[in-house]
């Protein structure tokens, strides 16, 4: 369980008030701009939202406290590899551990997929062959508070992404260690936090053994060159490269192969899209169990990360931003400085690999008065961003074209 000491003893000076519980100072448009909080949230959101640290992070914007949902502001994403005190925190269930021991920790491995079980140390889990891979790591929902008409859920903004080096383990090399039958179908996984206490299932999650068999798809250890931090989902997490956050169990547990589609509520009732609306590999064994279909690659999308809302620019606007996709890679982005009538190209800046945030820069002529800085993404695939929203129920896959305001001068 996130205590409120632990949350004091990462809370900075400025912060300790909005840790003790006392009322939250209210932060006014202006702040919220400097913090990268979309004008375009619902007001009731931006009141609420405030610059808070969890201990060992950097101020993120908190959306809500139980369970912890905090998202980086827009400066954060300057650097195509997002630090690790700079990394979104989201949890679904408020019971989450509090600190585990590596030295107790172990990971079961088996199912009725599986042809035994064993369970894995972190010693164990240190000594197979390690791999590493650069990839985003973004929610679902990320820039749901978005959404016109309004969804419910965490009304994220721009922030419920990052981008990191992970390190670890093969996930088939761990199911090697058992064996799987022919006839498995996923790999279903579980952490270390519970929702016991609010009476919110299990989060428990599976993927297809095709994308589980990957040789970027691990169980790692590593963020960055340093052990993850507590709230990214210490000691083990599994990435699924191109993948939504979803899949990414932290504080991982258990690990089963299965014979049968895994019919928990957030496979069958959470984070799903309607059938064919959306690009995106299919997870076919899911699609027996439900009206639509589990989310599962990310779409193409960009972020402009420089200039921000409201900067007052003279002539010629240097735009910087990011791409990223769901694993083909990014082919081109382009930038508007005039509200979209004109485009030329952006360069991309260095490829840190297919799953990664692919940095770019342009510089565009602006007029005077207020302006609007566009920028647009096209994947290797060839799918593009959009102007208008693919309406779904839960707010899911928002890629509209980027877009900031800015006074010409
Ligand atoms: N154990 C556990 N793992 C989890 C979750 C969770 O609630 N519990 N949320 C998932 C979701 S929906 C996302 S978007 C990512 C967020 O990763 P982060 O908190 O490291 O940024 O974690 C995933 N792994
Ligand atoms: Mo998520």
């Amino acid at each position: 369980m996130l205590t409120r000491r632990a949350l004091l003893e990462g809370a900075g000076a400025g912060t300790a008030l909005a840790a003790t519980g006392l009322a939250l100072p209210k932060i006014d448009q202006a702040k919220a701009e400097i913090a990268g909080l979309s004008a375009d949230l619902p007001s009731g959101v931006r009141g609420e939202a405030a610059m808070e640290r969890l201990p060992g992070k950097q101020p993120l914007i908190k959306l809500t406290y139980r369970p912890p949902n905090y998202e980086a502001p827009i400066d954060y994403f300057k650097t195509p590899i997002t630090p690790n005190d700079k990394f979104f925190v989201r949890y679904h269930l408020s019971d989450i551990p509090e600190r585990i021991d590596i030295a107790k920790w172990t990971l079961s491995v088996g199912g009725d997929g599986a042809n035994g079980s064993v369970d894995l140390s972190f010693a164990d889990l240190k000594k197979m062959p390690a791999v590493e891979v650069v990839a985003v790591n973004q929610c679902s929902g990320n820039r749901r508070g978005l959404f016109q008409p309004h969804v419910p859920g965490v009304e994220w903004g721009y922030g419920a992404m990052g981008c990191a080096q992970w390190k670890g383990a093969k996930l088939k090399d761990i199911l090697a260690k058992v064996g799987l039958k022919a006839d498995a179908v996923e790999i279903v996984v579980d952490g270390a936090d519970k929702g016991a206490v609010d009476k919110t299932p299990d989060f428990i999650k599976s993927i297809p053994v095709s994308k589980a068999m990957e040789d970027t798809t691990i169980v790692a250890y590593e963020m960055n060159g340093a052990p993850l931090p507590h709230f990214n989902g210490f000691p083990a997490r599994l990435v699924v490269p191109g993948w939504t956050g979803t899949y990414w169990m932290k504080h991982l547990t258990s690990i089963k192969a299965v014979i049968k589609p895994f019919e928990g509520f957030w496979m069958k009732a959470a984070y799903r899209i309607p059938r064919d609306k959306f690009p995106g590999v299919k997870f076919a064994s899911q699609e027996s169990i439900g009206p639509n279909t589990p989310i599962t690659e990310m779409v193409v999308n960009s972020l402009i990360t420089s200039p921000s809302n409201g900067a007052k620019i003279k002539g010629k606007a240097t735009v910087n931003g990011i791409a990223w996709d769901g694993g083909s890679g990014i082919k081109m982005v382009e930038v508007s400085g005039d509200g979209g009538k004109t485009w030329q190209k952006a360069t991309l800046g260095k490829d840190l690999g297919k799953y990664a945030f692919r940095p770019w820069s342009a510089a565009v002529a602006v007029g005077k008065g207020e302006q609007k800085i566009m920028a647009r993404a096209t994947n290797n695939a060839g799918q593009g961003q959009l102007t208008e929203l693919i309406q779904n129920p839960a707010g899911y896959h928002h890629n509209l074209y980027a877009a900031v305001a800015i006074i010409g001068v």
